[in-house]
């Protein structure tokens, strides 16, 4: 059966901490499952990756939205959906709460970026935050738009990610916990997680908060959970890059050895994809129906 945002809410609320991580595709979204992280992130970075464009706001919203209900469809784990600033302005929250709650999300995270948002980790990036008071605008628009009052909100500030200090994401964060947001995400790009940590004891709001610890690998779970304020933690782009991992290792192989007769052996077998693909219900139900 499918978890949903009660689930997810649960393991949050009841003082835990969530271990999310990224997919851009359904295939990827199942590895999840089976690798028995407690839910999928629906990540802007790796479904504009996987369609082999830069993650600043081109992808549609559409074109996610369809991308989480396929990923929903074969999955039962909560999938938090990221859906950058919304695509637009609270009118367009309104829509997109709408659109992602019902097509099996159990959260959405919205930034604070302006529309076109830049993605987070580049050096140099153009990154414009909203004001406070619009943003806190667009969070209320996605509280007024959800069904199940399970149904996370999570607002995400950029505020150190653009630069502007600790003050300004603490007061951003209040801003937006008292708005009511569910949950605070607090990125960093920061090469340490001293930054983030300093934030997180800083920190004096209820909302439980979420990191996505790309940037600074060293805050293990472990780390993450000695804070005691972290209710998830994404792992925010390791599907894509294991994907890319694996495929360039595998191609320069083939290209050296003019043949797959040393790869074969480093792949899985043709098999574990009929696995994944549930030839074996195939079969069954041609035996059952094929007449
Ligand atoms: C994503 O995975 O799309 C994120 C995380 O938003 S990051 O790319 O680090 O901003
Ligand atoms: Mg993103």
């Amino acid at each position: 059966m499918r978890k949903t945002s009660k689930d997810l809410r649960e393991i949050v609320m009841s003082g835990g901490m969530a271990r999310v991580m990224a997919a851009h595709d359904p295939l990827s979204a199942m590895l999840v499952e089976e690798a028995e992280f407690d839910g999928i992130w629906a990540s802007g970075f790796e479904i504009s990756a996987a369609m082999g464009l830069a993650d600043v706001s081109l992808v549609s919203m559409t074109e996610h939205l369809n991308n989480m209900r396929n990923m929903a469809n074969r999955t039962s784990l909560p999938i938090i959906a990221d859906v950058d600033t919304g695509y637009g302005n609270a009118i367009n929250v309104i829509y997109t709460v709408r659109e992602f709650e019902a097509a099996g999300a159990a959260a959405v995270v919205i930034e604070d970026k302006m529309f076109p948002k830049v993605t987070s980790l580049i050096d140099g990036g153009r990154q414009d935050l909203l004001s406070i008071a619009e943003f806190q605008g667009k969070i209320e628009a996605a509280l007024s738009a959800r069904k199940d009052p399970n149904f996370l909100i999570i607002a995400r500030t950029e505020a150190l990610i653009a630069g502007l200090g600790e003050r300004e994401a603490l007061e951003r964060a209040r801003a937006y916990e008292a708005a009511g947001a569910d949950m605070i995400l607090i990125h960093s790009k920061q090469k340490t997680p001293d930054e983030i940590e300093s934030f997180i004891n800083a920190w004096d709001g209820k909302a439980r908060i979420v990191i996505v610890p790309t940037a600074y690998p060293q805050m293990t779970e472990a780390r993450a959970r000695a804070l005691n304020k972290v209710g998830v933690l994404i792992y925010g782009n390791h599907a894509i890059r294991a994907a890319v991992t694996g495929m360039q290792k595998i191609f320069a192989q083939i290209i050296q050895d003019g043949g797959i007769q040393n790869a074969d052996a480093d792949i899985v077998p043709v098999s574990e994809i009929f696995r994944l693909q549930k030839m074996d219900e195939v079969k069954e139900n041609e035996k059952r129906f094929l007449r």
